[in-house]
Order: C-alpha cells, then sequence, then structure tokens
C-alpha cells in the first residue's frame, strides 16, 4: 500500500515537472537576423505555452551549410526563393499538411506558384524585397544612381557589402552588364576581378547591414531593402537606390526543414503568421512587404505603400530574381571563396 502510495506520488510530482516552465515544448527557429519579431515570438510562446528559439544565419548559403552538415533541431527555417529550390532538390525539406494551415487562403495569388516551389508545396511566402545601396545623403553626394559608387575610392573604407556569394557577385554582375544567373565562367570571372579590386575599399561584408548605417560604422551599404528602411527609422538622412543596371528580388520563405522535431507545432507557427494581425506584425518590424494583403488593414499608412517596400514599374523592370544554377553553383563557390581569401 505504501508502495502505491509513493508510486502515486512520484508519478504527480513527474506529471508536474514535466509541464512546468523548464519543460516546455521548444519551437527552434533558424532565420535571418531581424526577421522575427518578440512580440511574435512571445504572442505565440503565450498562445501555445511553448518556447521559441530564434538563431540567425547570414546567408542562404549559411543556412544550406548547417543543414547539409546535419544540422538537425530546427522546425522553421526562412530560406529564398532559389534556396527553397535548392532544398527540395536536397531533398530536405518537409511537405506541408495544408489541412493545418487554413490561414493559407490569406494570402495573395501574386505571392504563390512561384518557380521554386510551384505548388506551395514545401514553402509559404514570409516577405518580399529588393536588394540595391543605402546611403547617407548627408555625407554621399551626388545621390548615387550606378554600382559604380561602390567602386569610388573616396568612399574606401566606409562602405560594407553583403556578406552573401550571390548578391554581392550578383551585384557586380549586374554592374558589368550580366545576368544575375549568368552561367558563363567568363562573366563568373570579371565579376571575381571587379570584386577583387574593390577588396582594399571594403570596410567590411556584413549581411546586417543596418547595425553598421545606426552606428555611422559606415556611409554606405549594399544591402536589402527593408534593412535599409529600418536604418532610416534612426539615421533619417539614409536613401535606398536601386542602382540603374538593375538588381535582385527575393521572396523570402517560411519551410519546414524535413528533420524538424516538432512538425505539428511548426505548422501551428505559419498558420499563425498567416493571421493578418500577425503578419502586418512581420512588415511592420522587418520592413520588407506583406504577402497577405488583409494585413494591410493592420498597418500604419506609411506602410501599406511605401517606396522603400513597392518600387515604382520602371524598377521593378530591371530587377531580377536569383535562381539556381545547378551545377555551375560550384562556379559561384569557388569565385566567392577566392574573393573572401584575398
Ligand atoms: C533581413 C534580411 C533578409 C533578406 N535582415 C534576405 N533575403
Amino acid at each position: 500500500m505504501r508502495h502505491r502510495y509513493t508510486l502515486c506520488v512520484l508519478i504527480l510530482v513527474a506529471l508536474f515537472i514535466g509541464n512546468s516552465d523548464g519543460q516546455k515544448k521548444q519551437l527552434n527557429v533558424f532565420t535571418w537576423a531581424g526577421y522575427v519579431s518578440d512580440d511574435i515570438r512571445e504572442g505565440f510562446e503565450k498562445e501555445y505555452g511553448v518556447n521559441v528559439l530564434i538563431d540567425t544565419y547570414a546567408s542562404n548559403e549559411d543556412l544550406l551549410a548547417k543543414l547539409l552538415a546535419g544540422a538537425t533541431g530546427y522546425d522553421i527555417i526562412m530560406p529564398s526563393d532559389y534556396m527553397v529550390s535548392i532544398l527540395i532538390k536536397q531533398n530536405l525539406l518537409a511537405e506541408l499538411n495544408r489541412d493545418n494551415i487554413p490561414n493559407f487562403q490569406n494570402i495573395s495569388p501574386l505571392f504563390l506558384g512561384k518557380y521554386f516551389d510551384a505548388e506551395n508545396r514545401y514553402s509559404i511566402p514570409y516577405t518580399f524585397g529588393t536588394a540595391g545601396i543605402a546611403y547617407d545623403s548627408s555625407v554621399v553626394t551626388p545621390a548615387p544612381d550606378s554600382w559604380t559608387v561602390l567602386w569610388d575610392t573616396q568612399y574606401k573604407n566606409q562602405f560594407s557589402m553583403l556578406d552573401d556569394q550571390r548578391e554581392t557577385i550578383g551585384a557586380a554582375l549586374k554592374m558589368l552588364g550580366y545576368s544575375l544567373n549568368t552561367t558563363d565562367p567568363n562573366k563568373i570571372k570579371a565579376a571575381k576581378e571587379k570584386l577583387i579590386d574593390q577588396k582594399p575599399l571594403v570596410k567590411q561584408y556584413k549581411s546586417e547591414a543596418e547595425e553598421l548605417l545606426i552606428a555611422g560604422d559606415v556611409v554606405m551599404a549594399h544591402c536589402w531593402s527593408g534593412d535599409a528602411f529600418r536604418a532610416t527609422e534612426t539615421r533619417p538622412t539614409i536613401r535606398y537606390v536601386i542602382p540603374k543596371e538593375g538588381s535582385s528580388q527575393f521572396i523570402d520563405a517560411v519551410c519546414i526543414p524535413k528533420s524538424a522535431p516538432h512538425k505539428a507545432l511548426a505548422e501551428q507557427f505559419l498558420n499563425y503568421l498567416l493571421r493578418p494581425e500577425v503578419n502586418a506584425k512581420i512588415t511592420a518590424f522587418t520592413k520588407y512587404g506583406t504577402c497577405v494583403p488583409t494585413a494591410k488593414e493592420h498597418l500604419p499608412e506609411h506602410l501599406r505603400e511605401h517606396k522603400f517596400i513597392y518600387p515604382p514599374a520602371e524598377v521593378l523592370e530591371s530587377l531580377e530574381w536569383l535562381k539556381d544554377p545547378g551545377d555551375f553553383t560550384r562556379h559561384y563557390n569557388r569565385a566567392w571563396e577566392e574573393i573572401k581569401a584575398k
């Protein structure tokens, strides 16, 4: 009898510990810096009684390398378009069960059925944006309109480039008048040489460029539109330009790795992100565009149609999507390694 009593007490204690804070289920999110705000994270934690842990990467290739190296703890990742196609090909993504994501219907068809996941079997869109140049208009005059400003020796040590091989090689390719997705080794070589020439002028390769702009460590940065927008909030003299030679545009997606330990919870997180009021918080925080039209009702006026988010038609025409170059990727990899090693 006494034994049975002790056993009951032990079971109760175990159940209590099992439900206490330390044992809460954990959703592990691997994403870009400045992408998931505290209020989005805390809202989900509170509603679902879980902890959300956020880890960040600086480029799609960093994400891929981590997954290929066997990282298995992540429930949510946010690759860009072309990386979604690569991850699908590598068999690293879980198929989404739409029954668990009823808010999928809130997504604008404009952001669905894209080349990288034609039926959205593996991804939902998170945000969209562009790459360009952020500059402090009180220092950089006249206002730049070309990638060539990033080769101007008067800005030596005063600007940063993205720490991102496709974007940075892409900027040099565009400056030379080539496609971001070239599969011509001579064009890659020319872009590589340009970036090697530029290297003594570059203060830092950094994907979180808004930090450098806000701190005043640089007066110019090759960066993404939302990060430039965020920098203007602290430094209103910052402007953003998409160079006349053209640039990249992206959709960043939300996916669940095949190895996710908490797939059901991850789908609940996807569904939560697609609520209009939550989705509005993504744009309010990241300053990238929302893919949920009804989210706009929850956004302040100035964020609904801002030019950092919605470039004019003629600029849009100059933008290219980064695509998976397949086996040719090794040329991009090698060029990037050589640039970084110099
Ligand atoms: C967020 C940058 C994400 C954009 N800081 C890259 N696709």
